[in-house]
């Protein structure tokens, strides 16, 4: 990595304990990823963009900001990126995955929060993530309660701005919602300075549903067997989708699909095609947390698809390009947000049904579903995901877990006996 130091020190981090980030970090990326063998040539643009982390995108957007642009920061797959792009500003996803700074994030969230959010708390209180430190405004949601009262704290130490999400998907919710993202228009013009228009919003459009067709792309061939590309190489694309340059991340991924879809022609594998194939499905996994697909594919499966935020809910759906005037453009792009089928939502049978229709397309032998510990939402969803899973006919694991690796042996131990019961179905 080059000297970023200077740079880091002016937007805010804090480089003693970045410095501790960066010991632990590089390592724990070779151990978990780079050893993988038969790994895609094409794979090697992400495992740089990783290496370059904290560096070279932030130059860039540190870059941006002297051009007088913006960087917006968010947590969740409902802040409809298509609008910060249209008025100017880059989205990054602030999303932690690592247990930092435990005892400055007690002082705030109770013990029984979840992973995800006392990490993301962490990495802001220990000043340890750039892209927190140079988004000029943080987007929150009201979606799980931990996370609504947990952006009361960030507007302490940050600019905060939080969307409304409704609970429910009636016509009187979608019509709130279209409002609301109207609203959020309303706050990024004042912040970037610039108006939105009908161009500007369908060029954004087009750009983010390029994105969201290669990842599909790549989804599609990873229907192959033997599988051409492991979860876990899948998993970084898709935590990284939240932080690279847009329109640079999609032709990557296509550049990857070209070769993927020649070792699909080929036959050509990371694992043997008797390796059971895995669905993994439930909470977001944030880098570098990829605790559970390691122990599933170090175990002798291969994680097909996901069924995450950092998976399929990211780029199921693409939004209406037909639309040619700015209202309507507007109401397809919140039409398209309303469509995602997170836990938050009641009912929300829709994921449940996706989630069987997914695990057929993939022939998956096995459904595992990741719930962070004291998620309420993903927690209590999975009785009726496992209940409509196994009625379906495929086997069914359910795994709660934190960032920490003190479980891990008793995880792995699950899991293989979970693999066992399958070869021998
Ligand atoms: S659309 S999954 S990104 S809310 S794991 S913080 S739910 S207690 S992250 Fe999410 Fe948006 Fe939904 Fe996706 Fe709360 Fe659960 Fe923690 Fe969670």
């Amino acid at each position: 990595m080059e000297d970023y130091r200077q740079m880091w020190s002016d937007i805010g981090v804090n480089l003693e304990a970045h410095d501790g980030l960066l010991e632990v970090l590089p390592p724990l990326f070779g151990d978990v990823i780079v050893s993988q063998e038969n790994r895609p040539a094409r794979m090697a643009y992400f495992d740089s963009f990783f290496a370059e982390i904290h560096g070279r995108r932030i130059w860039e957007l540190v870059q941006e900001q002297k051009q007088g642009k913006k960087v917006v920061g968010s947590f969740c797959t409902y802040v409809p990126e298509e609008i910060l792009m249209a008025l100017g500003a880059s989205s990054v996803g602030l999303c932690g995955g690592a247990e930092v700074a435990p005892e400055a994030v007690d002082q705030y969230l109770p013990h029984n929060t979840c992973a995800l959010i006392r990490s993301s708390l962490g990495f802001k209180l220990g000043r340890v993530c750039p892209y927190f430190e140079t988004s000029d405004l943080v987007i929150g949601e009201t979606t799980c309660d931990g996370k609504k009262k947990y952006y009361e704290i960030l507007g302490e130490m940050a600019n905060v701005y939080v969307m409304e999400l409704p609970q429910k998907k009636g016509e009187p919710d979608r019509l709130f919602w279209r409002d609301e993202v109207r609203r959020l228009i309303d706050r990024v013009e004042e912040l970037t300075g610039e108006k939105l228009d009908v161009e500007k919003l369908r060029q954004a459009v087009k750009v983010v549903n390029d994105k969201r067709r290669a990842l599909l792309r790549l989804a599609e061939v990873r229907k192959s067997s033997p599988p051409v590309i492991s979860g876990k190489d899948a998993l970084l694309i898709n935590q990284i989708a939240f932080l690279d340059e847009p329109r640079r991340f999609t032709n990557k991924v296509n550049e990857l699909c070209d070769e993927l879809e020649q070792r699909a022609g080929a036959g050509k594998g990371v694992a043997g095609a008797d390796a059971p194939r895995i669905l993994m499905s439930g909470c977001p996994m944030a880098i570098p947390n990829w605790k559970l697909p390691h122990i599933v594919e170090t175990s002798g499966a291969t994680v097909v698809m996901e069924e995450l935020c950092t998976g399929s809910r990211y780029y199921r759906n693409l939004v209406d390009e037909s639309d040619v005037d700015l209202d309507a453009l507007v109401d397809s792009v919140a039409d398209r947000y309303l469509e995602i089928d997170c836990a938050v939502f009641t009912p929300n049978e829709e994921r449940a049904e996706n989630i069987v229709r997914m695990a057929s397309e993939y022939a998956v032998d096995g459904v595992i579903y990741y719930s962070l510990m004291f998620c309420t939402p993903y927690g209590v969803e999975s009785y009726k995901v496992k209940k409509a899973v196994e009625a379906s006919g495929v086997p069914f694991l359910y795994v709660e877990t934190d960032y920490s690796q003190g479980d891990t042996q008793q995880i792995s131990t699950r899991v293989q006996a979970f693999l066992e019961m399958i070869k021998a179905g």
